[in-house]
């Protein structure tokens, strides 16, 4: 089978989409870093969709570690499909609006001369939680990881996100060219603000004056994102191909929905995004919230405890009544009412959300969710948690949700099987564990006791430390699921 190019594009059938404009004429207005699947199924795609009218924001899409993306999409010109799925079937659509690929170590020289790059007026990210080198209780920069003390004796050689982003700031304030506007898009509380003091205390430690410099001229706003974008599948690949009639090699596989709200602060002009869709707003913060709460805040809980209990996918999970019910309660009863008033409808964001968990077409991975929780929780379960104990309000689900994560990082699963937890401290929370052994009021306080993720008020504060402790201790003695069942019974009002 020939592969979806520029030379194969015409022979698309006519129920798959294509972008409508020359990309011989698209420039490179946007570098991207950390170019995995959410950037090709949200940033890319509303991207996309206003090339035609506006042809200066065509994107340059970076890896800073693995070269697959690129490996995959060059041969095809850097062209690929996304899929928006449901119950209804497939709307699919040809996505042009990458201009180039690059891996940064491979030619870190020459990404910091497009990073310097007048034309470039924008540079974003998605690297995921753990690609800001921060702390995620603190959000302050860990300045003893490896990686950023590597970039702060070599910056011209940045391995980090952080090191990268401050390597381009410094050739432009050396060139003396205005400096590109950085837009966090992970799902990171106050992302923008997170990003800037990271990236202004790196700049400090490198020289006080270009930390200034940094501080004054550089904007982040900051930005709430939103689509599911499970890992791609080889069913998918087979699926993409057979619709197209050509093979592309990491086509993108997402739900119809998508949202994206952004902070209007940008220093060299924007893409008119707000014609496709995008929402401006002067304070992203309310919106961050709800979306991490509700949404992320939901989909970890139940993706620990739906892999315990034997599920593969979000929809399957949802198929466990109790368990739906959890999360529609753990939205509405623990996570609703610690949010900012907004002009948003939480009853009916919350009913979108349990449609969307339940999308039948989309096989997205509990054990996709479950990955790097250390880096989740905070802004997921913990920020809520504290509001509420603010408050003297209950916690039970959501002090469920986080033992689901002690459970799953112990490392063993009900039947015990090894769980492949894969986290940035997997090492260290299985030594916890070890240690602790099988007993909840052994390995919640232990495990409460790691700092970067509960801080120091939530392992000295009694009622965390006590209703973590209870959740845990029914999920070690009788499983997720009866668990799980209980708690629903008892919190039922
Ligand atoms: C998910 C998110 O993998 C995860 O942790 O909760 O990627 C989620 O699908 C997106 O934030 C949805 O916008």
């Amino acid at each position: 089978m020939d592969r979806l190019s520029e030379a194969t594009l015409d022979r698309l059938p006519a129920s798959v989409e294509r972008f409508g404009y020359d990309r011989e004429d698209v420039a490179t207005g946007i570098v991207h870093l950390g170019v995995g699947a959410f950037h090709r199924g949200h940033q890319a795609v509303y991207t996309d969709a206003l090339l035609a009218d506006d042809p200066r924001w065509g994107i340059l899409g970076v890896s800073l570690r693995t070269g697959e993306t690129r490996d995959a999409l060059s041969p095809q010109d850097a062209l690929y499909t996304v899929s928006a799925v449901d119950g209804d079937g497939a709307r699919r659509r040809v996505v042009g609006s990458l201009t180039g690929l690059m891996i940064a170590p491979e030619d870190p020289t020459g990404l910091h001369v497009r990073l310097a790059d007048p034309e470039v007026k924008i540079v974003s990210t998605t690297v995921t939680e753990k690609g800001y080198s921060h702390d995620p209780a603190t959000g302050a920069l860990k300045e003893d990881d490896p990686d950023i003390v590597h970039d702060l004796r070599h910056l011209d050689h940045a391995r980090s996100t952080i090191g990268t982003l401050v390597a381009g700031l410094r050739h432009r304030h050396a060139a003396g060219i205005a400096p590109f506007t950085v837009l966090a898009c992970d799902n990171l509380p106050a992302n923008g603000h997170t990003l800037r003091g990271l990236v202004v205390r790196f700049a400090e430690l490198l020289d006080r004056d270009f930390g200034r410099w940094v501080a004054d001229e550089v904007r982040f706003p900051s930005t709430m994102v939103d689509r599911i974008v499970p890992a791609t599948t080889d069913a998918d690949r087979a699926s993409v191909a057979a619709a197209l009639g050509l093979e592309d090699a990491w086509p993108i596989v997402t739900e119809p929905f998508t949202q994206w709200v952004v902070e209007d602060d940008f220093g060299l002009g924007r893409p008119a995004w707000e014609k496709v869709g995008v929402e401006f707003v002067s304070d992203v913060a309310p919106y961050e919230l709800m979306k991490l709460r509700m949404l992320n805040g939901s989909h970890s809980t139940l993706s620990y405890l739906g892999w315990l209990m034997g599920h593969e996918t979000v929809a399957a999970a949802m198929g466990e009544s109790a368990l739906a019910r959890l999360v529609s309660d753990l939205m509405e009863k623990e996570s609703a009412p610690t949010l900012p008033a907004l002009s948003v409808d939480l009853a009916a964001y919350r009913a979108d959300l349990l449609a969307r968990f339940r999308n039948p077409a989309l096989k997205h991975r509990t054990w996709q969710i479950a990955m790097d929780g250390s880096q989740k929780l905070p802004q997921r379960l913990l920020g809520t948690i504290r509001d509420r104990l603010a408050a003297g309000a209950p916690i039970d689900r959501l002090a469920l949700g986080v033992a689901a994560w002690m459970r799953w990082v112990t490392g063993i699963d009900e039947k015990g099987g090894a769980i492949d937890v894969r986290d940035p401290l997997a090492a260290r929370l299985r030594a916890i564990a070890d240690a602790a052994g099988p007993e909840a009021a052994r390995l919640a306080p232990a495990l409460a006791a790691v700092g970067e993720v509960f801080g120091a008020d939530l392992p000295a504060d009694p009622r965390f430390l006590g209703a973590v402790t209870h959740a845990l201790d029914r999920l070690l003695r009788f499983g997720a699921r009866a668990t799980v069942e209980a708690v629903v019974k008892e919190t039922a009002t």
